[in-house]
């Protein structure tokens, strides 16, 4: 099925055509067949890269790694994977659950291992079409879902919410919102082939659908705020591109809903 296929290879963080997230390096090119870790490769040579601007922030982990308790919840930092243990390599780093990047460090995530975010898809039908909620990116100007990184300490739940209202509702309270929120499915919970991961940090996400049966959303107004540079309705069907994993995600939102 899709999931286990967008799991199990990863693309977008191997893209050699643009460099990586707010530097000039480019990967260590991978190719399909190299990606596995149990596929030895003795020149593999990936970049070694954390960014500089994310040391020392409150979100992010110092690079003493000898102290975390990986594939563990690590006081309120949850280490754990949703796709079952990681690897450690020699150096005490965690392995990317899928292989090889062409780039090691941290790049510009703030945790070793898993970085664990939340996505929720808002969606209706509207003129017989399947729609969804999405936002433009400010860091790469992609479209996406509004998901964001869930907070140490912080229930999913509350994360899908609070990233949603910051996002696409310019952080306004909406008392509408409330019954979009009772009625949540869940529809995937794993990696990200995100185009900011590495050999020893990645994005995973949790993805939940809120469908509007009601016609709730008519009285919504979307307003792009945070991270988002705008925000509007999407037919699911539309082949437009998405950010990283977001369109295995709408597809799985796609086969869930008769229309
Ligand atoms: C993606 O990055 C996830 O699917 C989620 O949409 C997003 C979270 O990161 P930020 O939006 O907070 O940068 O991998």
């Amino acid at each position: 099925g899709i999931v286990s296929t967008f799991a199990k290879m990863h693309f977008k963080c191997r893209a050699t055509v643009v460099p990586y997230l707010n530097s000039t390096i480019t990967r260590f090119l991978v190719p399909d067949d190299k990606v596995p870790w149990s596929v030895e490769w003795s020149s593999y040579l990936p970049v070694e890269y954390t960014d500089p601007s994310t040391n020392g922030k409150p979100w992010a982990d110092s690079n003493d790694l000898s102290k975390m308790r990986f594939n563990e919840l690590d006081g309120n930092v949850n280490r754990k994977s949703h796709n079952g243990d990681y690897l450690i390599d020699g150096n005490g780093r965690p392995l990317n659950p899928v292989g090889r990047t062409g780039l090691s460090g941290r790049g510009i995530l703030g945790r070793w291992g898993p970085n664990h975010a939340a996505d929720p898809i808002v969606s209706r039908i509207k003129d017989g079409r399947l729609q969804f909620v999405a936002i433009k990116r400010k860091d790469n100007g992609e479209w996406a879902i509004p998901g964001g990184m869930v907070d140490p300490g912080e229930e999913v739940s509350a994360t899908l919410k609070r990233e949603f209202g910051e996002e696409a509702l310019g952080g306004k309270k909406s008392a509408e919102m409330d019954n979009i929120w009772r009625n949540g499915r869940r529809l995937y919970a794993g990696y990200v082939d995100d185009p900011r991961n590495t050999d020893n940090s990645w994005m995973e996400t949790v993805v939940v659908n809120f469908h509007d049966y009601e016609g709730v959303m008519d009285d919504v107004q979307l307003e792009a705020g945070d991270d988002a540079a705008s925000v509007r309705w999407v037919a699911a069907d539309s082949n437009e591109p998405l950010y990283a994993s977001h369109k295995s995600f709408i597809d799985l939102l796609c086969a869930s809903i008769t229309i």
